[in-house]
């Protein structure tokens, strides 16, 4: 029997693009999420993520195997409103950990980020244990999170999985509400205008991927043997090491017009408390973690599709 697969979040920026690609393997794919691109053709739900018997509704109908759990409130906007961030971002979680354990479904993919780190972490080659104090309420709630998925499969046998993502680049969907945001924002006023004013300080550094490197590694994880998996709060993950200023840096030599301006605001304090990159020798050993996509060739495909 092919397997089905719910991926609620579906009209996100990962979630877009990681629906394509479990399609394109003959996957059967429901979307699922709050806000509902018109795409008849496509077996979609609109879902409240948090709507824990809606969510059992679908599971039983269409005997779904795995969920990939994608909706989320990001960093800067969770700072906005916390109350309805750690609504959305633990209650979703926890109904389909829930589920999981009451066996309507087998699998959960769960994304965690760099964000739960904190100003105290060691802030280069973070390791994947070590000082774990996030200052913000996005990070507050992947951390918790990532404790609820390994007690659930300890105390529940949930196979969950998950990786902390960093700032994703894509120029399909636009990501919302994000700190990391400004790396594809910076894409498209280049394009447009040939300007762009970063809300982030030229010298602050993130680790971040390209997208195709990121759906890689979700759905390298998720069909790795279970015996592979040595890490169930969430795997670390780095990738390249991005500043405004280097980006502009490499903008420049496709478009020698462009300039980059700085008004930073309350989202550099959340970008400061992040590291600046991440050893994620466990993820590599363990299931194979690599990242294709460089700098140079991020830069090129970027430019080439952002409008
Ligand atoms: C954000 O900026 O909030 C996200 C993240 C790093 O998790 N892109």
């Amino acid at each position: 029997m092919p397997t089905t697969v719910l991926v609620i979040g579906s009209e996100g920026q990962i979630g877009s693009e990681l629906c394509e690609a479990l399609s394109a393997k003959k996957i059967e794919v429901i979307r699922a999420d709050i806000k509902l691109e018109t795409a008849p053709e496509k077996l979609q739900y609109h879902l409240e993520a948090s709507d824990k018997d809606a969510l059992r509704y679908i599971l039983e109908k269409h005997k779904v195997e795995t969920v990939y759990l994608m909706a989320a409130m990001l960093s800067a906007t969770s700072e906005k409103f916390p109350e309805k961030a750690w609504h959305l971002n633990m209650q979703s979680l926890l109904n389909v950990l829930d589920l999981a354990k009451e066996k309507y479904l087998m699998k959960v993919f769960w994304p965690s980020s760099i964000a739960v780190f904190g100003p105290d972490t060691p802030k280069n080659n973070t390791p994947q244990e070590t000082i774990i104090n996030p200052s913000t309420v996005y990070g507050i709630s992947k951390r918790a999170g990532e404790l609820w998925c390994s007690y659930y499969h300890q105390v529940h046998g949930v196979d969950v999985r998950s990786l902390r993502y960093p700032g994703i680049i894509s120029h399909k969907t636009a990501p919302g509400g994000g700190t990391t945001d400004y790396a594809v924002e910076i894409f498209s006023q280049a394009n447009r205008t040939k300007q762009y004013n970063s809300f982030i300080k030229a010298p602050t550094t993130t680790p971040m991927i390209y997208m195709s490197d990121a759906i890689d590694a979700t759905l390298t994880l998720m069909n790795a043997p279970a015996e592979n998996i040595s890490i169930r709060t969430s795997y670390n993950l780095g990738g390249l090491m991005i500043s405004p200023e280097k980006l502009a840096k490499h903008i420049k030599k496709q478009l020698p017009d462009f300039e980059i301006s700085y008004t930073p605001d309350y989202r550099q304090k959340i970008a400061d408390s992040w590291p600046e990159s991440i050893d994620d020798r466990i993820a590599r050993n363990d299931w194979g973690y690599h990242v294709s996509v460089d700098l140079e060739q991020m830069v090129s495909i970027m430019l080439a599709n952002c409008l």
